[in-house]
Parts: structure tokens; sequence; C-alpha cells
């Protein structure tokens, strides 16, 4: 059997939702002849035939024996309105792992083949339906770990990103025209040394140039939305880290005692703050031990923390700071020339106890200053989730801009790159008064980067691997 790859047309079909017991289960078809394959085993073959566009048909599907394999809802779709742009087929049979896989086995018989990953949004972007930029944003959604996450990614389906590409693009090949009507202008008259220098059209470059650099700014945001960030809760024993862990979660997952030492090993749990999603870690209290349980866990608590992209430091206000809170945030709120090291949020606990000492909001050390909270009563924690997000998004390029406008993936962020570096040198060349006809490829290059974001200009290659990382069904 020939191994299937992508770009060809014959019926595919997936099973869209996760397979287990569930009401329904949706399974997903389009390609060639679809409707009329799908029909050979279909207990009312002529309605299915005629059925026009967006319309549902209700029947059997029936197996090689004639047998009923499932009663179910098929949604008709005739291309070129369709998510593929080719007919096709949405079937809603009944949830579980046996109807679905039965009612797969029929389809295979009756002559589809299993997709490829991202085969459907392949064959979407193939037939003109959504330009790589959605395509991608189709699985940001499906992977998208918070609303704040699904919303961006949202933006990006509704074209706001591809807009945005295209309209740099525009101006680029504005000025690109402009250089190139110049350049023969000047071979017809002889004139080529004098052109260097002038670039025609020098604003729009910069216009452009400094769009993709906003948009080049926006990658980071956008993954800590996407992707999250890594937040540690150190302290020593008995502070109160995993009271404010529960705190955070809204939910008793780390076990609390007031006996120091309860938390050994690190705990972690995913939480939305603000809409970040946050990979929060429950320490080791840190402090001197022999105990060789206690010294495992402590070393554990230090790789997460070499991990951290957010230090919550957690002090026991009942017993002030002591000598070894001293001695741990000296090491990681003082960074040597060129380290990049974790912000640290200083965390007063128990404040319901000892109340925060007015002389100690002012670090005497180069110390953040603390933040009175109570895990136990909860005060002080809405202000720490927005000084959480504060200072994570301050770390990830600043603030939300202008949502939609961001990119989303690592392929998007290298080609606005290269975009952005043709174009500066494009500049610089004009600069240094260097003839046009060395400055038009650079303008040339960054027309194709932006073309191969929307997917203008693409090899069979890159698409492979894009659509390979699809989840099946999509
Ligand atoms: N009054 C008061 N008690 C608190 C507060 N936070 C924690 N505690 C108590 O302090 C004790 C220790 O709390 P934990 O959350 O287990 O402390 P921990 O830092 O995780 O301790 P280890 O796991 O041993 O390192 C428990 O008895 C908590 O109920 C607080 O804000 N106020
Ligand atoms: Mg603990």
């Amino acid at each position: 059997m020939n191994t299937p790859s992508y770009g060809d047309t014959v019926p595919i079909a997936a099973i869209a939702t996760t397979l287990g017991e569930s009401a329904l289960t949706l399974i997903r078809s389009s390609g060639e002849h679809c409707l009329e394959i799908l029909a050979a085993v279909f207990s009312r073959p002529e309605k299915l035939r005629g059925a026009a566009g967006n319309t549902i048909v209700h029947g059997w599907l029936i197996g090689p024996g004639g047998e009923k394999i499932d009663d179910v809802l098929v949604s008709v779709y005739r291309g070129p309105r369709s998510y593929t742009g080719e007919d096709g087929a949405d079937i809603s049979c009944h949830g579980g792992i046996a109807a679905a896989k039965a009612v797969m086995e029929t389809l295979h018989k009756a002559g589809f083949r299993d997709s490829l990953p991202g085969e459907f949004s392949f064959r979407a972007f193939m037939n003109g339906k959504l330009d790589l930029t959605r395509a991608e944003s189709v699985m940001e959604i499906v992977s998208a770990k918070t609303d704040r996450a699904r919303e961006h990614a949202v933006h990006r389906l509704s074209g706001a990103l591809e807009k945005e590409i295209r309209d740099i693009n525009t101006i680029i090949v504005q000025a690109l025209g402009a250089s190139e009507i110049f350049l023969d202008y000047s071979e017809d008259d002889g004139i080529g040394a004098e052109a260097g220098g002038l670039l025609p059209d020098r604003p729009l470059v910069e216009e452009a140039l400094a769009r993709l650099k906003t948009l080049a700014a926006s990658y980071r945001r956008e993954r800590l939305y996407a992707e999250g960030a890594l937040a540690v809760i150190a302290g020593r024993p008995n502070a109160g880290k995993s009271s404010l862990f529960n705190l955070l979660l809204k939910e008793d997952r780390s076990i609390v005692t007031d006996i120091p030492g309860t938390t050994r090993d690190w705990i972690e749990a995913w939480v939305s703050v603000e809409g970040i999603p946050v990979r929060l870690a429950d320490t080791a209290g840190l402090h001197q031990s022999e105990d060789p349980v206690e010294k495992l866990g402590m070393e554990r608590s230090r790789e997460l923390l070499e991990a951290a992209d957010l230090i919550l430091y957690v002090l026991d206000g009942a017993e002030g700071i002591t000598a070894e809170d001293q001695a741990f945030l000296q090491n990681h709120c003082t960074a040597a020339p060129n380290e990049v090291i974790p912000p640290v949020i200083l965390l007063w606990n128990k404040s319901d106890l000892t109340p925060l000492p007015p002389s100690s909001t002012s670090s005497p050390l180069r110390f953040p200053p603390a933040r009175p909270i109570s895990a136990k009563t909860g005060a002080g924690i809405a202000e720490l989730t927005r000084e959480i997000a504060g200072v994570l998004e301050k770390k990830n390029g600043g603030g939300e801009g202008k949502a939609g406008t961001g990119i989303g993936t690592a392929r998007q962020k290298e080609l606005i790159d290269r975009a952005a570096a043709a174009l500066e040198e494009a500049l610089a060349l004009a600069d240094n008064a260097e003839p046009l006809d060395l400055i038009a490829p650079l303008l040339r290059e960054g027309v194709n980067a932006l073309g191969e974001i929307t997917g203008e200009v693409s090899t069979a290659e890159i698409l492979d691997a894009m659509f390979s990382r699809f989840c099946v069904g999509k």
C-alpha cells in the first residue's frame, strides 16, 4: 500500500473528538466523491446524494452484510462552501470507543482512508480557504491553556495577523515598485551611479520595518499566554508555602501541617493568573538539614528555582527575616553583570498574626519590598495575583498591545525577523549611498519572507513539516 501523503484529494476520515465514554462522537470526512462513497454505506443513499450543502440527513450506517452499525446524523457540506473547500460530511454517531471504531471501520471498507495530522486544514489551505497564519491559529486554539490564550488565537483565526502581514507587504511592494521604476529609468538614461543612496519611498520602508518590529516584540508576550510560565514558591520550612499554593490553586492539593518539613518533594499544578497559564510549584522548605530525604527535596527545590520564570519567596511573618532568608535573597536578588535572574516577589506571610513592620517595606538590602499576605485568611492575595501577572508581562516584553496583532508561532517569528533584517540592511545600504540594484533585492527578500508567513510563497517541505504537527481530525 502506498504511504499516504499530503496533497491528494482522496476521501479521508478521522475521529475529531476524544475517544471515550461520551454522549456523541464526531467523525469528519472530506474529499473527492466523499458523499457518494458515504451514500453506499448509508440507509438513505438517495437522500444523502441529493442533499444540499449545509444540511443534515438522518439515517443508519450500514455494514457490508446489511447490518445496522449506528444511528447517525450526517452534516453535508458541498465544496467550495466547506472547511476544506471539498465535499465533506461530519458524522455524529453515538459516543464511546466501540461505536466510533465501528463507524470508522465501515468508512474504511467504503473507501475512506485515515486522515494525516492536520490534513483537513492542509486541504483548506491548498483550496484557499485559510492562509497559514489562520491554519496555525486553529492548532493554537486547540492547545490554548487559558481563555486569554484562546482569545488571542481566535483573533489570529479571524485574520488580524494575516491582514497586518499583508498590509506591511503591500507597503514594501510599493517601495520596491518605486525602486524598480527608478532603476529602469536610470538605466535608460545611463545615470545608474547617481542612483546610489537614493531609496525612493524610504519612509515606506521605515514604516514597514517599525511595524515588523512591533510584531516581533509581541512574540514573547504571546508565548507567555500560550505556553505559560513557571512560578516557584520557595521559603523556609513552615513559612506557609503549601498554604499559599493551595490558596492560589483554590484546592487543597498540598499537605499543610504545623510540622516544619512537611513538603518533602515538590508538587506542581497549572493555574490561570489573570489569564496567564502559570505552572505553580510548591517546594520543600530551604534550611540547614542533615536529613537525607530533606536534603534530596531541597536539591530538587534548587533545580526548580534555576528553571523558574518567577520566584515567590515566602517569609514566615511570625518569625521575621532569618539569616537563612537573608542568604537566599542575597543570592537570588543580586545578579552578576550580564546574568539574567528570575524576578523575586517577596511575601510577608501570616500577616494576620504579625503585621509587616513598617521598616521592612523598604528593604535594607537590595531586596524587593515585602508584600504582606495571609495564606490563612486570603488577605493580600488578589493584589498578589495582579503583581504576578504584571511581573510576568513586564518580563515578556510589556503589557498587552492591540489584541490579535501578535504573532503566535516560532515559524512566524523567524520569518518576521528575516524580513526585518532584510529591510534594516536595505536602509543601511541606502545610508552608505550604495546603488539601488543592491538594495532592491533586499526589499524583495522581505516580501518573500512575509509571503511565506501567509503561505503565498511556500514549498511542499515547509507545508508538510507544519501540518504534521497538527492533531488528527484538524
Ligand atoms: N496564622 C497563619 N497561619 C498560617 C498562614 N499560612 C500558613 N499557616 C500555618 O503555618 C503552618 C505551616 O504551613 P504550610 O503551608 O504547611 O507551610 P510550608 O511552608 O509549606 O511548610 P513546609 O512544607 O514544612 O516547608 C500551618 O499550620 C499553616 O496552617 C497564615 O497566613 N496565617
Ligand atoms: Mg509545605
